[in-house]
C-alpha cells in the first residue's frame, strides 16, 4: 500500500505532473488546466500581473486583461 502511495506521488510530482508549478505562478498545472490558465505561462493574459497573483491575491480573472491604470493601483497598495 506505502509503495503505491509513493508512486502516486512520484507521478504528480515528478517533471510536468499534475502538481507540478513548472511556471512558479502558484497555480498548480492540475489547477491551471481545470480554470484554463497556461501551465507554462506565469501570466496567461499578459497583462503583468500572474496567474497565481491574480487568482490568489487580486481575485481578477486571470484570463482577461485588467486595464494598465488598474492594475498599477493594485500594485501599489
Ligand atoms: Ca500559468
Ligand atoms: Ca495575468
Amino acid at each position: 500500500m506505502t509503495d503505491i502511495l509513493i508512486l502516486a506521488l512520484d507521478l504528480l510530482f515528478a517533471e510536468g505532473g499534475g502538481l507540478t508549478d513548472k511556471d512558479e505562478d502558484g497555480l498548480s498545472r492540475n489547477f491551471e488546466e481545470e480554470i484554463g490558465t497556461n501551465p507554462n505561462s506565469n501570466d496567461s493574459d499578459n497583462d503583468l500581473l500572474t496567474d497565481g497573483d491574480e487568482v490568489l491575491k487580486y481575485k481578477t480573472d486571470p484570463l482577461k486583461k485588467i486595464r494598465m491604470m488598474i492594475c498599477l493601483v493594485i500594485m501599489m497598495k
